[in-house]
């Protein structure tokens, strides 16, 4: 079997248009995967595909308007090989009392950062690309990322994690952005 770091790009993988927020897609509660076969593999690799043009570190399955709780992340660096990471069905175990917080952005929130403090180290179990249980304990980005993407699989965005003011605004930007698209006839996003 071809192992997942042997393949990050093959021309049968697509990019898929990202959903942006305010989309009531991206608020619904993904559902678990049964059986991870060939279609969720094809389905990982154009999350991979997708989230490298974006380009972004990190993927949920909603985002491209699957809600399977599916997460692909890449935080190796620009310099580094790629180093592509699968969770199926993610299931965080334990997470610290200690935070951390990054800047976090969001290719569901364009254009917009900010800081988010969440537990510093999570362990979770998950299934990986080629359908085998696994366990990881992670911190600093990589934990950050994990939770960031875990939150979208249960229908939370960064952006909840900030003031309801910061919030508003934040929505009530990318509203007003996806309406001036529409009137200019840009094509739509997703
Ligand atoms: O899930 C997503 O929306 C992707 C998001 C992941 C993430 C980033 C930072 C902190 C937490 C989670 C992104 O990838 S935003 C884009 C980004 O961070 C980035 C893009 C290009 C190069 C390096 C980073
Ligand atoms: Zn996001």
């Amino acid at each position: 079997m071809t192992g997942p770091q042997e393949h990050p790009i093959s021309s049968a993988m697509a990019i898929r248009p990202i959903l942006t927020a305010p989309d009531v897609r991206l608020k619904q509660k993904s559902a678990p995967v049964e059986k991870v076969d060939d279609e969720t593999r094809a389905l990982m690799d154009d999350m991979l595909a997708t989230m490298y043009a974006a380009p972004g570190i990190g993927l949920a399955a909603i985002q491209i308007g699957v809600a399977k709780r599916i997460i692909v992340l890449d935080i190796a660096e620009k310099d580094m090989p790629p180093s592509p990471r699968y969770f199926v069905n993610p299931v965080i175990e334990w997470a610290s009392d200690e935070l951390a917080t990054y800047e976090e952005g969001c290719l569901s929130v364009p254009d917009l950062y900010d800081d988010v403090a969440r537990p510093k180290a999570v362990r979770l179990s998950y299934t990986d690309y080629d359908g085998r249980e696994k366990k990881l304990e992670a911190e600093g980005l990589l934990a950050t990322c994990i939770q960031h993407d875990f939150d979208h699989l249960e229908g939370v965005l960064f952006i909840d994690h900030l003031s309801k003011l910061k919030r508003s605004m934040a929505l009530r930007k990318l509203t007003k952005a996806k309406r001036l698209a529409e009137r200019d006839g840009a094509p739509e996003t997703a």
